[in-house]
């Protein structure tokens, strides 16, 4: 299985990829977009890479239940200085993490490679052309609702087959509009329209996930479902974000994102240690 992303090849199986979590939000401490906080988000990033980060997701918008918008102008003027100052010090792939086309397409122009997209399920098709038009990397995540309301009373009939007809129905449609396959990754969406319940069916299901032959990534680093299940506030649920990783590592997905790269790579490269040692 390869997955493509612009001028990057990724063959798997190959160890756990590691995606390093930039923030370039004023919520953060860069104050994007002014020149300090460019600075500050580029070496941060540096540090993750230095950590072991095998990809940086840079965002500019924070995806938190019920934060308002950023107007696409100030999301640009905060990721674009520091896609273009990643671009030009590493070798790694770059993520943009954004819901703009627009912001996606200029992100690319300055270095970017991959599409996090955290509403593919809005199926607004101008997304997908920048993917196809750019032949980026296009992650595909699962998402109940909008940012501003998903977290207002998530419910399903069946947490896990909803997700399955989602990936389904966005693989066939992402086709449609020319993105390839290989360009594609699916996302559960952990913490996007889903109680703890939800989260927890969708994490020991994450194999039937597997079954059309593209990458899973997967994002639960600090997110509240941990909190909520050990009462942990976010700087207490390193351990639980590591659990999960471990866990996810076992179950063969392939990407995770994560705040904490130097744990997470630790503590997935020990799993796969023991797991290539298993016995029958
Ligand atoms: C504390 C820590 C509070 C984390 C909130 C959060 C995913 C993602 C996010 C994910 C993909 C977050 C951009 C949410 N989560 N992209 N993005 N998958 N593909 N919240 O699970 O980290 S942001």
């Amino acid at each position: 299985m390869q997955w493509t992303a612009r001028q990057f090849t990724i063959t798997f199986p190959r160890p756990m990829l590691v995606m390093g979590i930039v923030n370039v939000t004023p919520d953060s401490f860069y104050d994007g977009g002014r020149y300090f906080g460019v600075e500050a988000a580029v070496r941060h990033a540096l540090d993750l890479v230095a950590e072991g980060a095998d990809i940086l997701d840079i965002g500019g918008e924070s995806t938190r239940p019920g934060a308002e918008p950023v107007p696409e102008e100030e999301e640009r003027r905060r990721v674009l200085p520091v896609i273009e100052a990643l671009a030009a010090r590493v070798k790694i792939p770059l993520s943009i993490d954004t819901v703009k086309p627009a912001v996606a397409r200029a992100a690319i122009g300055a270095g970017a490679s991959i599409i996090n997209d955290i509403a593919a399920n809005r199926a607004e098709p101008e997304m997908w052309e920048v993917a196809a038009a750019t032949g980026a990397g296009y992650v595909a995540m699962h998402m109940q609702g909008t940012p501003a309301t998903m977290q207002q009373h998530p419910e399903y009939q069946d947490v896990v087959a909803e997700v399955g007809r989602f990936f389904e129905d966005v693989l066939g449609r992402l086709q449609q509009a020319g993105v390839r396959p290989e360009q594609t990754v699916l996302d559960v969406g952990i913490g996007f329209g889903k109680t703890v319940e939800h989260n927890l069916q969708l994490l020991a299901a994450l194999r039937q996930f597997k079954r059309w032959g593209r990458p899973l990534l997967l994002g639960v680093s600090r997110k509240s479902f941990i909190g909520k299940l050990l009462g942990a506030e976010p700087p207490e649920r390193l351990p639980g974000s590591l659990a999960c990783a471990c866990w996810a590592a076992m179950q063969g997905v392939e990407i995770i994102r994560a705040h904490d790269v130097r744990a997470t790579v630790h503590a997935v490269r020990m799993t796969e240690a023991l797991m290539a040692r298993q016995l029958a």
